[in-house]
């Protein structure tokens, strides 16, 4: 799958956005800058890199997944996908799949591109039920 690539000005006034939030979210300490409410675009990125330092920081690498820390992140976020599923190497499996830069840990990048894949496949799956109702 391909690297998103957005334009630089859009990176850096979105990180404007996020960032005071993110840092909340990460320090978990209440903060006063925030002028304002996450948009809810804003919300769901806040989330997911809360949701990946959540996990990655319980062992070794703290910016890192490993395949403890994968597992336990599916386990936990993704329950139903990973019982549906009945493959017993499948977290070997994403975990080989994701790395793509072969160091046996899953980075905040590669992570995403999980997500982005999994949310095209709902996405897709929300729209083949919407054709059947018709
Ligand atoms: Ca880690
Ligand atoms: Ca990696």
């Amino acid at each position: 799958m391909a690297r998103l690539a957005p334009p630089h000005f859009l990176i850096n006034k979105l990180c404007h956005c996020v960032s005071p939030h993110l840092s909340r979210t990460l320090t978990r300490k209440p903060q006063r800058s925030s002028s304002r409410m996450p948009s809810q675009l804003e919300g769901a990125m806040d989330a997911l890199i809360a949701v990946f330092y959540n996990y990655s920081g319980n062992d070794g690498d703290k910016y890192k997944l490993n395949k403890g820390e994968l597992k336990e992140l599916l386990n936990s976020e993704l329950t139903d996908f990973l019982t549906s599923q009945k493959d017993p190497m499948l977290v070997e499996k994403i975990m080989n799949d994701l790395d793509s830069n072969k160091d046996n840990e899953v980075d905040f990048n590669e992570f995403v591109v999980l997500v982005a894949a999994l949310t095209v496949a709902c996405n897709d799956f929300f729209q083949e039920q919407k054709k059947k109702t018709k």
